[in-house]
């Protein structure tokens, strides 16, 4: 793997309606980014991914685009997003766009135009079916529940979205299509961005001809997964986007990628992969139903850390995975990943130490510096997410009573992840002066920046302390390439490993439960870099890790 200058950074990630509200509508904004540069460039903060801010109806928060070179009024214009790129390569700071191209809106001038004549230039843009014997083209289910065709008025003709109905795929399969792509890309490149978070991008690539694949729930539909992966070739298009856009920019690249095939992993993000890097998903996919998330287990600490080391595994020396415990899409990780009743300041430090420590780029999500958690939602009426909307139906429609159902996505909805970022303790948490468009969380009146700020014992001090290791010149090498080696991996609520160098060992070692437990270190200790406590208790070569240790050291 060859070395890259984006290995040793810090990356994070700003959901920008719910960041800073800049003027008081509620709803966060560019001003408002810009304004809380200097507190990241603080933290350590080197690149900074942007979700959607282009213009947009909104359906999806943004991830529904219907115009590529503009910015949404509500998050500001053309001008304050010069503003964000000057400022943030003042401080040295790279701003990555979402590029979401799997899909536009159907507000977008290219869909519009494809309904007035679906069999005109611009029809060949969108995937448009007519109907077979009065049926559906396929019986696929979009993620976003029902099927993905969408009847065109007054024709018997259908266009297929694999998301929401307000989100048509846009066709990869029209060359002049892909040219508009690259176009858009290349434009942005040009402005001084420094690269992309690539959304949903499996998915451009459908298994063609239309086919059914069998069903998988009584609705009589299958799953997008089904058909993705029957769908071979995605490596074209994807190999065609990095040589006519990235690779000339040299630009970052991280892919959304689900489901990639074991053997594309070195086209994905080997040293000359369609990106940069990609998310590792493991933990968040894992124990996924078909069913829904009615039908979800909540992962035990001993899955948590198999899936850890399974995707290590897998990426070897191929190339650099991007580590996250929470992003937009899911609910807040120190709710998830540390067991019902467990979650507190020392377990989240614990369980932002094994994360953090991974051989990987770290993205951190906007709040998870505070140790924010998800919401208490007391009925669907709190929710805005249609993801969470129509899983709350799934389970109705499954037999769940609404209690169950609420239960359910209260635990998954991407809504957790959503709520105002957490600044202070007045009464909007600092977000807005206005009326926030999503509740704060109420718990802001003891977990906010502010608070934690003046805590030198706070989550967010933990943080820094973690962002510094990876940067200090003694420990940077080992902490960003040294190979990662699992110890005592069977050891029941244990997460432990190594990452090593020729010139250094660390010890990364995590109690994940309440209970104390022992173990035998294999060396001497030569230096205790990261500590979640006051003390560390050794006798001899015994260490005894108190509730949710998490201990970084350096051994012989
Ligand atoms: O997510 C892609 C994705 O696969 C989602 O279906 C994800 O599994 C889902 O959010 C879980 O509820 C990306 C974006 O991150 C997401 O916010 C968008 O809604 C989606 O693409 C469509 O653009
Ligand atoms: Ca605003």
């Amino acid at each position: 793997m060859k070395k890259k200058w984006w290995h040793e950074k810090v990356a994070y990630q700003i959901y920008p309606k719910s960041f800073c509200d800049s003027n008081g509508d509620g709803i966060g904004d560019i001003q408002g980014i810009i304004s809380k540069l200097d507190y990241l460039k603080d933290l350590g903060v080197d690149i900074i991914w942007l979700s959607p801010i282009y213009c947009s109806p909104l359906a999806d928060q943004g991830y529904d685009i219907s115009d590529y070179y503009n910015i949404d009024p509500r998050f500001g214009t053309m001008e304050d997003m010069d503003q964000l790129l000057a400022e943030a390569k003042k401080r040295d700071m790279k701003i990555l766009m979402d590029l979401v191209v799997n899909h536009c809106s159907d507000e977008h001038e290219w869909f519009q135009k494809a309904m007035e004549d679906p069999d005109g230039k611009y029809g060949k843009y969108f995937y448009i079916e007519e109907s077979k014997d009065g049926k559906l083209p396929t019986n696929w289910r979009s993620y976003f529940g029902g099927p993905v065709w969408e009847k065109i008025p007054g024709t018997d003709k259908y266009y297929l979205h694999l998301f929401h109905k307000k989100q048509p795929d846009l066709n990869w399969e029209n060359p002049e299509l892909r040219e508009e792509v690259y176009k858009m890309i290349n434009w942005w490149l040009d402005k001084g961005l420094g690269g992309f978070r690539i959304d949903a991008i499996i998915n451009i690539k459908k298994a063609l001809p239309f086919r059914d694949y069998p069903a998988d729930r009584e609705d009589g539909l299958s799953r997008p997964q089904t058909m993705l992966a029957d769908a071979h070739g995605v490596g074209v298009f994807l190999g065609e986007m990095r040589d006519r856009t990235f690779k000339k920019y040299d630009a970052f690249t991280a892919g959304e990628v689900f489901n990639e095939k074991p053997e594309e992993l070195p086209d994905f993000i080997g040293d000359d992969g369609y990106f940069s890097t990609m998310f590792d998903f493991n933990e968040t996919i894992w124990g996924m139903s078909d069913k829904g998330w009615y039908d979800q287990p909540r992962i035990t600490p001993d899955d948590y850390k198999r899936c850890c080391f399974e995707t290590q595994r897998k990426i070897g020396e191929v190339g650099f995975i991007s580590n996250i415990i929470e992003n937009h899409d899911e609910p807040r990780g120190v709710s998830r990943y540390l067991p019902d009743g467990e979650c507190f300041d020392t377990s989240k430090k614990m369980l932002a130490t094994m994360n953090f420590m991974l051989k990987g780029l770290p993205f951190i999500y906007q709040g998870q510096e505070l140790g924010m958690e998800n919401i208490k939602f007391n009925s669907i009426d709190d929710i805005d997410d249609i993801s969470s909307k129509d899983e709350y139906q799934v389970a109705l429609d499954a037999g769940c009573s609404t209690e169950e159902a609420m239960k359910a996505v209260s635990m998954f909805s991407r809504d957790n992840a959503r709520t105002p970022f957490q600044w202070d303790d007045s009464e909007n948490a600092g977000f807005t002066t206005g009326t926030p468009w999503l509740k704060v969380n109420p718990n802001h009146t003891t977990i906010n920046l502010k608070a934690e700020q003046a805590d030198e014992n706070s989550v967010f001090h933990y943080y820094k302390k973690l962002i510094a290791l990876r940067k200090d010149p003694e420990y940077k090498d080992v902490v960003v390439y040294g190979e990662l080696i699992p110890f005592l991996e069977d050891r029941h609520n244990l997460m432990a490993y190594y990452r090593k160098t020729d010139e250094k060992t660390l010890l990364v070692i995590g109690n994940y439960q309440t209970a104390e437990q022992d173990v035998t270190l294999p060396s001497s200790v030569k230096n205790l870099l990261i500590n979640n406590y006051p003390d560390v208790k050794i006798n001899g070569n015994i260490l005894t890790l108190q509730n949710y240790q998490a201990l970084v050291l350096e051994i012989e």
